[in-house]
């Protein structure tokens, strides 16, 4: 990062900005290509990639199952983002924004549409009807911190992930700027993990499952490699909450689906039902 850098004044996009992933950013919107999505037997098609956004949805699903919702039975495919899938016609039909997770539900005519791995969880649970409670104060409490990892995440993926582990080069102000605003959002559910087993108290909701893959990640050490850079170990009721998620059944299925890297055997590149786990 150049201190010489002054913008012009209007901005053109002339240069790759370099790093990791440089070659699918674009600054307009729309398809780039014309190509239909796949559609499997199931009502619920999801079309996605095993990245902390798109696990939010799996380990829902997965959960619903293991609840005995067989109608939430699923087909997922795999959106590959690092070759520009998330441009076609027909995953732009699903979410215009072009970013997965997208789901298509079929059981309704016309059928729905749901894009935003939050929108995706809260539609999931009011037509499961679970893991998000009716009564208005937990449902609350639920709500705001399923906003509040929706709202803060960009800081810890697009801010610190971004300068930390994919820019081009280490520049210290970005580290800087966003390790402290990753430490403090970790401190804010250490101190609420510390009075309660999850994120709103003895229930397993969405606001865990939304926030579960991107802080969870970091304990785990799934993300940025940074656990000693941040000092991660030291949020214990953080780390405590994460290992508790992690050894549920339903994740451990979760976050193998439409996952195309590490360990073979742990990688569900598609999902149509239960058996592509063995
Ligand atoms: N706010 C969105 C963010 C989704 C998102 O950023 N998805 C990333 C992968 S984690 C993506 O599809 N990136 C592709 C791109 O930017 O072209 C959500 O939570 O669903």
């Amino acid at each position: 990062m150049s201190d010489t850098y002054t913008p012009p004044e209007v901005w053109t996009w002339d240069t790759e900005s370099g790093g990791r992933f440089a070659k699918i950013n674009r600054p307009i919107a729309g398809a780039t290509h014309e190509k239909e999505l796949p559609r499997g037997e199931h009502d619920l098609q999801l079309y996605s990639l095993a990245t902390p956004n798109g696990v939010k949805v799996t380990l829902m699903l997965e959960e619903l199952l293991d609840l005995g919702k067989s109608e939430a039975e699923y087909d997922a495919y795999l959106v590959n983002i690092q070759d520009g899938s998330q441009f076609s016609s027909g995953f732009v039909e699903a979410n215009p924004n072009s970013k997965i997770p997208a789901m298509v539900d079929h059981s309704t005519s016309p059928p729905t549409r749901v894009f935003e791995s939050g929108a995706i969880l809260v539609y999931l649970a009011e037509k499961y009807d679970a893991f998000l409670p009716k009564d208005p104060s937990p449902r609350a409490e639920t709500m705001s911190w399923l906003m509040w990892q929706m709202g803060s995440t960009p800081f810890l993926g697009g801010g610190f992930g971004h300068f930390y582990a994919y820019a081009p080069e280490k520049w210290e102000y970005p580290i800087n700027r966003y390790s402290m605003e990753v430490k403090r959002l970790m401190d804010v559910l250490d101190r609420n993990l510390a009075e309660r087993e999850f994120m709103i108290g003895s229930e397993y909701t969405i606001a865990d499952m939304a926030i579960w893959p991107w802080f969870g990640g970091l304990c785990l050490n799934n993300l940025y490699e940074a656990e000693k850079f941040l000092d991660v170990k030291s949020y214990t009721h953080v780390n405590r909450w994460a290992e508790m998620i992690r050894d549920r059944p339903a994740a451990q299925r979760g976050v193998r689906v439409n996952r195309m890297w590490g360990p073979e055997g742990q990688q569900v590149p598609e999902r149509h039902s239960a058996a592509d786990f063995k």
